[in-house]
């Protein structure tokens, strides 16, 4: 129990732990990409709703900088960033079975970005029933069903809120937002799609909004041949602005995740498909949670950690470890491209090229750190 005893300041930091839901209709290729992301060999079958329960598993986060800056200080051991990933079981398309389940709800809602999978692909062999093989119909579907799912817990929200704002004018601001987006959500709009101050987001936050939560829409094809490129457009006029849209074979890469990298590269390039479309999966997301990275480089380990951005120098430094953030003094600081492009971090300091930065520095994408501590 000692811990929690303790009279010190709940901290969250699993807030640091980004999750990633793979949502879809059955049959589109959900456990597939999750695989493919995480290297991982859950079951995929061909058969509809085949992913009973969730599956759970991390991505690597690639990072080209990260690997030269491990070549050029020799590190034995090489780390990158991660991102938590879920597959989740598949949604059903209304009157075929309908609706949501409270538990599939709950889960969706713990998570923090959406990857919705929309099914292209033609293939016989397995039933496409459930889903179609029209993404833009896909997307419109699953838009109005996430609009609708909110609809209903900010209704009841509504009706409650506005009798207590009667009493309270402290909540008159937060009720006029909730009412807002109630009837904006009756009209099928995603909440992200709209302005928010912060202060009505917070009138949100417990209803943790699933469409509120940034979407990286994946259309699975075939085989990237480049012609979707129209559907891309189509796409991205359908969704919010900021939404990702990206074209890929899942299928083709699960099998390149099974590859050495030299063969996976000699495949996808041979496909012109340059390193394939995880990175960009993965930098979506990367980018859809407003992450940074940050190194620490040595003979031991380079390593790439996360953090928010706007995170302050100790708080990254709370990352490698507590003592680190606790006994805070001072962090020496280079960009990564300016530590490899001097040979490492011995030669970037003995030229000069090192910043000092104090406990308000805000830590900067690519900032290789030495964190000075006492405790
Ligand atoms: N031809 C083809 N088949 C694919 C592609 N992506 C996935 N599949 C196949 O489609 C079937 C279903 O894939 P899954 O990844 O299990 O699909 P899912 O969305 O997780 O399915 P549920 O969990 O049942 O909802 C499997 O047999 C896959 O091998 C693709 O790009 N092309
Ligand atoms: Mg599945």
């Amino acid at each position: 129990m000692g811990r929690l005893g303790r009279a010190e300041p709940a901290r969250y930091t699993a807030v640091s732990v980004a999750r990633i839901g793979i949502v879809g209709y059955p049959n589109v290729g959900k456990t597939t990409l999750f695989n493919a992301l995480t290297g991982l060999e859950a079951p995929t079958a061909a058969h509809p709703f085949s992913t009973t329960e969730p599956n759970m598993g991390v991505a690597n986060v690639p990072d080209a900088d990260l690997d030269e800056a491990a070549q050029v200080e020799k590190s034995v051991k090489l780390v990158h960033a991660t991102l938590e990933l879920l597959d989740l079981p598949a949604m059903a398309k209304p009157g075929h079975g309908g609706g949501f389940g409270a538990q599939f709800l709950g889960r969706l809602r713990d998570m923090e970005t959406l990857a919705v999978v929309l099914r292209s692909f033609q293939d016989d062999s397995v039933p496409s029933d459930e889903s179609g093989t029209d993404p833009l119909a896909q997307a419109q579907e699953l838009l109005l069903e996430l609009a609708l799912a909110d609809f209903e817990v900010f209704e009841r929200r509504r009706d409650k809120i506005a009798k207590e704002a009667t009493a309270d004018p402290g909540k008159r601001s937060a009720a006029e937002a909730v009412t807002r987006a109630t009837a904006l959500l009756e009209q099928g709009t995603q909440l992200r799609a709209e302005r928010w101050e912060r202060d009505q987001l917070s009138a949100f936050r417990d209803l943790s909004p699933l469409t509120l939560k940034p979407v990286i829409w994946v259309v699975n094809v075939e085989e990237d041949t480049g012609e979707a490129e129209g559907l891309v457009a189509e796409l991205e006029a359908l969704v919010p602005k900021g939404d990702t849209v990206v074209v890929l074979s899942a299928k083709l890469e699960e099998e390149g995740a099974l590859l050495s990298p030299e063969d996976r590269r000699e495949l996808f390039e041979g496909l012109g498909l340059g390193e394939g479309a995880l990175a960009k999966v993965v930098r979506a997301a990367y980018a859809a949670m407003d992450l940074v990275s940050f190194y620490t480089l040595g003979p031991k380990e380079a390593h790439a950690w996360t953090v928010r951005k706007g995170a302050k120098a100790p708080e990254a430094a709370g990352k490698i470890h507590s003592d680190l953030e606790r006994g805070f003094i001072r962090a020496e600081v280079a960009p990564i491209s300016v530590v490899i492009a001097d040979g490492g971090w011995d030669d970037c300091k003995k030229a000069g090229h090192l910043r000092v930065e104090g406990k308000d520095y805000t830590v900067a994408e690519g900032d290789v750190i030495v964190v000075r501590f006492s405790v």
